[in-house]
């Protein structure tokens, strides 16, 4: 944003189109700035999270698929986005809710995406969830580990690589190995997911995205408790 640009002056839609220019191009000071003003504008945190910085990298996710950016460019808006979810993280966890359930998540082995892993994991514990983040490139045996570690209702897996993907499959299969698989909630997610590939790997359910991830996961955990009430 330029020195003069006096940001508390804008209507919120001008301000958002700035903050998605300004994550274009990796300003993260800038983008710490819209998201405090917008919070004080009274958005709510959701709100800001998705139409603040979700709306931006969309646009960034577009422009580096159409090879208009490249991965040093993507990766300084990756930096502002972080930023942006820093302030972010708290208030979307301050729900005073109590923990409903734990989740083991983490990004497969051979993939290092973790924006949109981060933004279930602040969803989750959001709306009152335990969350375990194993962060990025994790192969089946920390999966099982954490899985084992913790008392885990729910293992969440994020992929964004079509190369990456399959991994999911041979954690499942690990899980089943490890006599693992009934007693936890597997959900998938990531770009290149979806329900027909969560099926044919046998997860519970594919989460488009992070709050669908949290309304499955409040479905599936109710639903395992019930069957442990009723069995
Ligand atoms: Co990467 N990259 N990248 N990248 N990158 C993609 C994924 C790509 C689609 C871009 C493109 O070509 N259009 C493409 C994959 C193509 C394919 O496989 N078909 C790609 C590629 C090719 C690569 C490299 C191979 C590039 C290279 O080096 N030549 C390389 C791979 C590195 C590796 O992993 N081994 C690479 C590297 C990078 C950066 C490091 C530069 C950076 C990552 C930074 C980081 O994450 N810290 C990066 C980025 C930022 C992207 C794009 C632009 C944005 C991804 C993102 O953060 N989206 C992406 C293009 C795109 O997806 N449009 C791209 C925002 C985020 C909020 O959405 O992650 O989808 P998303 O998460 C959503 C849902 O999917 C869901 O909820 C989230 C929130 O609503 N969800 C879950 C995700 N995980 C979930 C888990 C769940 C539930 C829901 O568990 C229960």
């Amino acid at each position: 944003m330029s020195e003069e640009l006096d940001i508390t002056e804008l209507e919120t839609s001008e301000l958002l189109e700035i903050m998605h220019d300004c994550l274009y191009d990796g300003m993260a000071e800038d983008v710490v700035a819209g998201v405090k003003e917008l919070l004080r504008r009274s958005m709510s945190p959701y709100d800001t999270l998705t139409q603040g910085l979700v709306a931006g990298m969309d646009i960034v996710g577009a422009d580096f698929r159409d090879g208009i950016l490249f991965v040093p460019e993507v990766l300084m808006a990756a930096k502002a986005m972080k930023a942006g979810m820093a302030i972010l993280r708290p208030l979307l966890a301050e729900t005073g809710a109590p923990t409903i359930g734990t989740m083991v998540i983490g990004t497969v082995k051979g993939d290092i995406h973790d924006i949109g892993k981060n933004l279930v994991t602040m969803m989750m514990e959001g709306a009152g969830f335990k969350v375990v983040d194993l962060g990025i490139n994790n192969d089946a045996d920390k999966f099982i580990q954490a899985v084992r570690e913790h008392q885990t209702d729910i293992l969440g897996m994020s992929a964004l690589l079509t190369t990456t993907m399959p991994y999911m499959k041979v954690v499942i299969q690990a899980l089943k190995e490890a006599g693992l698989r009934d007693k936890v909630i597997v959900l998938v997610g990531g770009a290149p997911v979806n329900a027909a590939f969560a099926e044919a790997i046998q997860a519970d359910a594919y989460c488009r995205d992070a709050s669908v991830a949290v309304q499955t996961a409040k479905k599936l955990v109710a639903e395992k408790r019930n069957q442990v009430m009723v069995g």
